[in-house]
């Protein structure tokens, strides 16, 4: 398919590592993606599901011991650990090439290598990245034909050029204790072995529009973030762009494709999606700051997602979807999930394959007892979801009118505040905190820092990372205002006090007064927080007193945090830009 140099000798190198009895080029066609699905349910790799009820969609069961991203097997080779920082983990490279070479040799016999030209962002834009993914594993094409724009055209728009990123994945044995997930950012080179789970094979996501792209960005200019981006049209029929980061599991799928509270439909604002999970931004020339989504598709959390929550989401996976460790409906031949509706399938499959007994279900014993795995995901097209926005093909993307950044926190944050500037925007992103989700391997509800929604995702030293943050500060002549929210917060008996999902539109609204300095607010130590009187409750069931106490800011519970925040700076280390402990400083000094 190409006579480039670069990519052919990769190839042949690694293909004479793995040694697999066949190379097998995708093109991005619809024949070859059939035959390989067929090829796939010959295997039992996938189960195909009911053709009049979900159309062209499969079910994947990973092994059970492959569920979710691997943070402590996940790393970042650079040539000094300082590079790396403390956040990452880091073995110098040399050492760590060695190791995987061993767990590579051979680990494709008798397999076929499949070779995945694909490009994060339109090919042809400015924005757009090409990476070629090698990988022993049809799931993991079908995923990336989905996920990613795969075809001819992205070699074609490769030419001869070395500017690709090398992504090699092999399922090897899917042995936990030499599972690696690797990154050498310096040789533009991931390598994956040993799962088959979501963020850990499809090299495109985590690893290249993520990791390998924070690291591009901060050399040349530009940012990679966990953010969806999102379009709020007013009745008018503007829209303006909101970009906003939460870690994972954290709602970004939900707030990307919201559905207006039905008092604000009927007076026309809609929410068009352009991403839900990863944004990749540019100084634009008008010195606005533009947002693209580098992917074409939807890995989304399958849990919790149904009519009411996301019905955007549900009408997207009715189709063209692979469905990965969802419950298998015998009766009908579709899928389910705890959170789809309250009728469990009576003859079913659990997320491991065995026969489920839903009155078993304890929901302090998720992944024992559910039908499907807390970490359960569908991979859907991006074009399929009703609300994708008309610029999700655009070559420049949108202009961001705010960032927002978010987590789960049962007190301290208030439902929104504003930071004072740039600057403090980004010492409030630094200093994000948030209860872990399934989405990552290890214990779930602990509450953690994840600075800008990226602690497992920065592809180098999370010091400079802050420190890239301050410096686009100052070349953004127009930048975005920047938030901060939290849907999650908790009365005493654990009840979640806000109604979240669609009602959050009325927070993004005020946000947009506020970037259009439409209205006032009250400044607080922590930023500015809304009146009560500006956040339109129209519709909606909750009093003045709920409202106050959610926009409330409790000084004792932020001034015990900031003990936290010091032990978190200190983990990051020297590299913490010298701006965020003046940050820090006066807002301890603000909090009296
Ligand atoms: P990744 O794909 O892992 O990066 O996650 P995401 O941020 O896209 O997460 P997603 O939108 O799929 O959120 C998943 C979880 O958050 C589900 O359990 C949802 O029910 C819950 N959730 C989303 N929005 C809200 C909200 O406004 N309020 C509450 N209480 N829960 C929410
Ligand atoms: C996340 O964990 O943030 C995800 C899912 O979006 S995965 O692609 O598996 O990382
Ligand atoms: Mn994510």
């Amino acid at each position: 398919m190409t006579s480039n140099k670069h990519v052919l000798s990769w190839i042949d190198e690694m293909a004479a590592m793995t040694q697999p009895s066949d190379i097998i080029w995708i093109d991005g066609s619809e024949e070859q993606a059939e035959s390989l699905r067929a090829q796939a349910c010959a295997t039992g790799e996938l189960i195909k599901l009911n053709e009049e009820l979900l159309p062209n969609c499969y079910l994947h069961r990973t092994a059970v011991n492959d569920v979710a991203r691997v943070e402590n097997r996940t790393f970042i080779c650079t040539p000094t650990k300082e590079e790396a920082g403390n956040i990452n983990n880091w073995v110098e490279p040399s050492k760590m090439y060695a190791t995987l070479k061993k767990l590579y040799t051979g680990s494709m016999k008798g397999k076929t290598m499949y070779v995945i030209p694909y490009s994060m962002g339109v090919v042809g834009s400015d924005f757009a990245k090409i990476g070629i993914e090698l990988t022993d594993s049809i799931y993991v094409v079908l995923n990336m034909l989905i996920m990613t724009r795969v075809g001819k055209n992205v070699i074609n728009a490769l030419g001869d050029s070395p500017d690709f990123i090398k992504g090699l994945h092999s399922k090897a044995d899917l042995d936990e204790e030499n599972r690696y997930i690797v990154h050498f950012p310096q040789d533009n080179t991931i390598m994956s072995v040993n799962s088959g789970y979501g963020g850990n094979v499809l090299l495109g996501k985590k690893c290249f529009a993520l990791r390998i792209a924070s690291y591009l960005g901060k050399k040349e200019g530009w940012m990679a973030e966990h953010m969806l981006i999102l379009g709020l049209e007013n009745p008018k029929g503007e829209i303006k762009y909101i970009c906003a980061a939460f870690p994972s599991a954290c709602g970004k799928t939900n707030l990307a494709m919201l559905i207006p509270p039905e008092h604000f439909r009927k007076l026309g604002y809609k929410v068009w999606c352009v991403g839900d999970d990863i944004a990749w931004l540019r100084v634009g020339n008008d010195g606005r700051l533009w947002a693209i989504n580098p992917e074409n598709g939807f890995f989304g959390v399958a849990p919790g997602t149904n009519e009411h929550s996301n019905p955007n989401a549900l009408a997207t996976t009715r189709r063209d979807t692979i469905f990965t460790n969802v419950c298998h409906d015998l009766d009908n031949n579709t899928v389910w999930w705890e959170g789809l509706n309250n009728n469990p399938p009576k003859n079913a499959l659990n997320w491991r394959g065995e026969p489920w007994d839903y009155t078993k279900y304890d929901k302090n014993d998720k992944v024992k007892t559910s039908g499907a795995h807390p970490n359960s995901r569908f991979t859907a097209v991006a074009k399929n979801c009703p609300c994708i926005s008309s610029e999700f093909d655009s070559i420049t993307g949108v202009p961001v009118s705010a960032i927002v950044f978010g987590g789960r926190r049962a007190k301290t944050a208030p439902l929104v505040y504003q930071s004072f500037n740039w600057q403090h925007g980004t010492f409030v992103g630094s200093i994000m905190a948030s209860e872990t989700t399934a989405a990552a391997a290890g214990a779930v509800g602990v509450v953690r820092r994840d600075p800008m929604a990226m602690r497992p995702f920065v592809g180098y030293n999370m010091g400079d990372y802050w420190q890239h943050w301050l410096d686009m500060g100052k070349i953004i002549p127009n930048p975005p205002k920047i938030f901060h929210v939290n849907w999650f917060r908790t009365d005493e008996e654990g009840n979640f006090i806000w109604p979240g999902f669609g009602d959050n539109m009325r927070v993004l609204l005020w946000i947009l007064d506020r970037c259009e300095n439409k209205v006032e607010a009250k400044e607080t130590p922590i930023g500015y927080v809304p009146y009560t009187k500006d956040i339109n409750i129209e519709g909606l069931d909750i009093d003045e007193a709920t409202l106050d106490e959610l926009l409330s800011v409790d000084k004792e519970s932020w001034k015990a945090d900031i003990e936290n925040i010091k032990e978190f700076y200190k983990l990051v280390g020297d590299r913490v830009p010298e701006k965020m402990y003046e940050e820090l400083a006066a807002l301890e000094k603000r909090l009296g």
